[in-house]
């Protein structure tokens, strides 16, 4: 069977260096700045000591665990040149978490930042299978800085077939089990040839910069894959809270930011002091974008976002909409390269305007490792990303909810992300979820849990007023007869409302 060859190492870094770009900066941080030659040379030290000190041969699974910054960057560079597969990890796991992704994932190696050792350390008792751990951003003489000054530079990328898995993308859902999704070499270059040559359309004087770990594959795809596929450049911050991110767009002349919608909402208050940067491109997914906020950044900044939604499964971003195409409320049209259909319970399509169950079909799909749920993801050929959509008769798509964040009350569908739109738009409100909750008079009740804004309470006044608010804003019946005032939500590693916690309180 021919099986074409390609390493994506070679397309992403290796290529500039030879094409004469390599002292182009690639990677920048507090404190440090890489060309491209200079992480090549990194990346190639590391695949030599993956190689000759650590054993590792051609498909062996690598856990690589940092917050983001150059040295996670380098050591994932290291692993696609040496045939491995990189299984990157939240740098927040905790060592029950990291247990179930090792076991799952079969790691024979891991690459870890000295600062987060602890927790592997313990998770790596329990895992036998796991051979050689090396630690680095330490000046330990063990740790793999040393290594790499042992081991000359230059290595020869092992020669993968182009449907050769490179990566293990992880995903906890909304509901707490994770799965395991693989992604080819030729899956990583397939992304980077639809939407950001189609939507996002940044050049190679561009700087990259965003909140996403890149153990998340907006992340990966953001932060590193998409401007090292063009010559730019990336920042990577190994935190990135709003005031962060603020300090990061001015201090390194960032022009391209990805970030969540809870992270320009925060940001929004401050968005008059981005005028005025190099900033000119904001993208947002990982949730849906709430018009308000949309509204909210470009009143601040002048920068319309760029909204988008994808998957761990499919890699990256199926569905979003430039700057010119962008309509409040939609989060785009299909990305060149990729399908959507909206379909109803028996997988037949809908007419235009009609409510159901998104599927899409293009370059990437779902790929589950040893999980039975594949076989309710992909359907002949279609990967059901389990998001409630509709589709307007010009193709651009609506989100309403998670499948299974529909609320039927009283015969009503009520999606539940449309009632925190409306909440999220009073200005007492700073953050809230809303779930269904069992009710023997209606089926289910919409209740909302709120975080509120300083300098507000929540009593029963507020109560009133939120749900008076809202049965201004949206269909009355959709207001949240029940209410609770939290301190926090909870959240997944990547800022997902998880909806499930709510629910299991
Ligand atoms: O959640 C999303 O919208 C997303 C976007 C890009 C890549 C991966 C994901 C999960």
């Amino acid at each position: 069977k021919f099986q074409s060859q390609l390493n994506c190492a070679h397309e992403l870094l290796d290529r500039h260096v030879a094409e004469g770009h390599g002292d182009r900066v690639c990677i920048r941080a507090p404190g440090v700045t890489w060309t491209y030659r200079e992480l090549q040379d990194k990346a190639e030290r590391i695949a030599n000591v993956l190689v000759r000190d650590l054993g590792l041969v051609p498909g062996n699974r690598v856990l690589l665990r940092a917050p983001n910054n150059p040295m996670l960057a380098a050591c994932w560079f290291a692993v696609m040149k040496a045939g491995g597969i990189a299984v990157a990890t939240m740098p927040l796991l905790r060592a029950k978490e990291l247990k179930t992704v090792l076991d799952i994932a079969q790691c024979s190696h891991a690459l870890c930042d000295a600062a987060l050792a602890g927790e592997l350390e313990q998770a790596a008792r329990a895992c036998p299978q796991l051979r050689q751990v090396r630690y680095f951003n330490s000046a330990e003489p063990h740790g793999l800085e040393q290594a790499m000054k042992r081991q000359p530079s230059g290595f020869r990328n092992v020669d993968t077939a182009a449907d050769d898995t490179c990566l293990l993308g992880f995903t906890s859902g909304t509901t707490g089990v994770p799965k395991a999704t693989m992604h080819f070499h030729r899956d990583l270059i397939a992304v980077c040839r639809c939407w950001p040559p189609h939507v996002l359309r940044a050049r190679p004087d561009d700087v990259f910069i965003g909140s996403p770990p890149l153990a998340f594959t907006f992340g990966l795809g953001g932060l590193l894959l998409f401007p090292l596929s063009i010559g730019a450049s990336t920042v990577l911050l190994e935190k990135a809270t709003p005031p962060q991110l603020l300090e990061g767009v001015r201090d390194f002349g960032a022009t391209v930011l990805f970030t969540a919608p809870t992270s320009y909402r925060a940001l929004a208050p401050h968005g008059a002091l981005l005028r005025g940067t190099r900033l000119r491109k904001c993208v947002s997914a990982g949730e849906a974008l709430p018009a308000a906020t949309r509204t909210l950044w470009r009143e601040a900044t002048g920068i319309e976002i760029i909204d988008g939604i994808g998957t761990t499964e499919l890699l990256h971003i199926f569905i979003s909409a430039d700057e010119v195409q962008a309509r409040p409320g939609y989060t785009g049209v299909a990305v060149p390269g990729y399908r959507a259909e909206i379909v109803d319970d028996d997988d037949q399509p809908v007419p235009p305007g009609t409510v159901g169950r998104l599927r899409v079909k293009g370059p990437t799909g779902c790929r589950y490792l040893a999980d039975e749920r594949q076989a309710s993801y992909v359907r002949d050929g279609w990967n059901y990303t389990g998001d409630a959509y509709e589709m307007d008769a010009e193709g651009y798509f609506r989100f309403h909810a998670r499948t299974d964040d529909m609320i039927i009350s009283a015969g009503y569908n009520i999606a539940a992300p449309e009632v925190e739109e409306a909440l999220l738009q009073h200005p007492a409100v700073a953050e809230c979820g809303v779930i269904g909750v069992p009710d023997a008079e209606r089926g289910q009740l919409v209740k909302a849990f709120i975080v509120l804004r300083p300098g507000h309470l929540g009593d029963a006044a507020m109560v009133k007023a939120l749900q008076d608010f809202v049965k201004q804003a949206i269909a009355p019946y959709k207001y949240p007869r029940a209410m609770e005032f939290l301190d926090a939500l909870p959240r997944t590693a990547t800022g997902k409302l998880q909806r499930f916690r709510l629910k299991a309180d």
